[in-house]
């Protein structure tokens, strides 16, 4: 459970214990890629952020969990469902920073022009765009993170009740920052970082580069109007995993592509 009240505050609330060991450890399976791709420099860009991921069984499964569900229903409501999953990691050979941001963009499953929804953009073949601050305002995301962060591992860093203040324009980031006060997420194995989407973020390289794998999960409720749909989007949620369904829902298996890399992989070598 959070603090709502707080929540809504500083758009940021850290949970501890969020899934069960057994669970970190099949995700972990399920993205194990690190050491085989340590020295694969060729690929090594895209596997420090996969996206499309809710097809992966432990990913539907995490989305499903008690924890993740008690939360997400907390903020959004019992119509909240998982619309956009992306998997991160910072590797010795991947230790990336990003600078402050907003999240503003959605996922969809192909391009309509609707009013209010814009500008359009394409990550890794998926639609996406910008739509109506209030859309933004209500959705929430989940990072479960499956290595303890500390600050030594790069944590995600934000600005606390930035959220609040709707779309922020690239040129008054900096001012806001400055008048801002930031925290720092540091979080164990199994805990979650919950924030708003619009809440100002970034992230610095880690100072002693291992695994720091987060598996983000972003909720909204109810259809896109206009034809619009979500990328990502389930038939249904369910409260238990169920692979028949999330073979149906048709996300993108990115484990299939982590296959397939694999075995090209090793057909070169
Ligand atoms: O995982 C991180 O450190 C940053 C991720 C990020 O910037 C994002 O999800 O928009």
């Amino acid at each position: 459970m959070l603090n709502l009240e707080a929540f809504e505050r500083d758009g940021l609330a850290i949970v501890d214990r969020v899934i069960e060991p057994a669970l970190i450890h099949s995700l972990m399976e399920s993205f194990d890629v690190s050491a085989e791709f340590e020295h694969w420099q060729e690929t090594r860009a895209g596997l420090y952020a996969m996206r499309q991921i809710l097809g992966v069984p432990d990913v539907y499964a995490l989305a499903n969990t008690t924890g993740v569900r008690g939360i997400v229903k907390q903020v959004v409501g019992k119509d909240a469902r998982p619309v956009r999953g992306i998997f991160f990691d910072k590797l010795p050979g991947a230790n990336w920073k990003v600078a402050w941001h907003q999240d503003r963009a959605i996922a969809v499953a192909r391009k309509i022009d609707v009013q209010g929804f814009g500008p359009w953009s394409v990550k890794e073949g998926v639609a996406h765009v910008q739509p109506p601050v209030e859309l933004l305002e209500r959705m929430v995301t989940v990072r479960v993170h499956l290595d303890d962060c500390g600050e030594e591992c790069g944590p995600l860093k934000v600005l606390r009740g930035s959220h609040r203040r709707g779309i922020i324009a690239p040129t008054d980031v900096e001012r806001v920052v400055s008048e801002g006060q930031e925290a720092t997420c540091e979080v164990r194995s199994g805990g979650a970082v919950v924030m708003r989407p619009l809440l100002l973020h970034r992230s610095g390289r880690a100072v002693t580069p291992g695994n720091r794998r987060v598996v983000h999960i972003e909720f909204a409720a109810g259809e896109l109007p206009g034809g619009l749909e979500w990328a990502e989007k389930l038939d249904r949620v369910i409260p238990a995993f169920s692979p028949e369904v999330s073979h149906r829902a048709g996300a993108a298996s990115a484990l299939a592509r982590l296959r397939r890399r694999r075995a090209r992989h090793h057909r070169r070598a």
